[in-house]
């Protein structure tokens, strides 16, 4: 098949698992430690955000400044509670289409990498068993830069030995998808069309994509 596309950049978080969830219930303990609430719909302004951008929003949603030693240490807090909950994850927390779409690009020839600003990704594909299936893994303990600075995918593509109009990433958030785009790259937004307005394409889950539809990014 001749694909418009020779490279797949998959984000982790609310693309490949559900690692939000875990990420909430850690950073609702750390707020209920500080004596505020901390709501899912909090929650869903720190999805794709690094962990020190994601502490900085708590913060300031729980009204409190600390010193920058202070916040290193909450976030370590949070961060022993939430590894202690993704050390217990398996492969049934992948979610719907994540696996048999990894495979069908790797049977279709199409390197794949992971583009994540996790610094625990190791953990999460190591125990949902889908490590073999990366080609390159950049998450957030090679980078710099937060999505939407392509930095990320800039470095994957480079891993896989790609040219940056030969790559499709697959993300969940807005700031994702932006960084596609300032990349060079084309994008496929895994959720609601209207939230990912900018992605080439949007599909619900990746459940409903084939490689097939790689060709509608063409
Ligand atoms: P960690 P992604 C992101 O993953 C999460 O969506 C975000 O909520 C989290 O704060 C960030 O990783 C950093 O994670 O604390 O494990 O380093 O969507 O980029 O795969
Ligand atoms: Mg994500």
């Amino acid at each position: 098949m001749n694909l418009p596309v020779k490279a797949c950049l998959f984000d982790l978080d609310g693309v490949l698992v559900d690692t939000a969830k875990y990420h909430f219930l850690a950073w609702r303990r750390l707020a209920d430690e500080l004596g505020f609430t901390f709501t899912e719909a909090d929650n869903e302004r720190l999805k794709g955000v690094s962990r020190m951008a994601s502490l900085d929003i708590l913060l300031s949603i729980g009204g409190l400044s600390f010193s920058s030693e202070e916040k290193d240490q909450l976030a370590a807090k949070k961060n022993g509670w939430y590894v202690e909950m993704i050390s217990k994850m398996d492969e049934s927390e992948i979610l719907p289409g994540a696996l048999d779409f990894l495979k069908a690009c790797r049977a279709a020839g199409l390197k794949v990498a992971l583009g994540s600003a996790s610094k625990n990704s190791g953990i999460i594909l190591a125990n949902t068993g889908l490590t073999p299936y990366f080609d390159a893994i950049i998450d957030g303990t090679k980078t710099q830069a937060a999505k939407p600075d392509p930095e990320v995918f800039l470095l994957g593509a480079e891993a896989l030995g790609a040219a940056t109009s030969e790559c499709v990433v697959f993300e969940d958030a807005e700031a994702g998808i932006e960084a596609a785009r300032r990349g060079g790259m084309k994008s496929v937004g895994i959720g609601s069309p209207q939230i990912l307005q900018e992605a080439d394409l949007v599909v619900p889950t990746l459940a409903a994509m084939t490689v097939e539809r790689l060709n509608e990014l063409a």
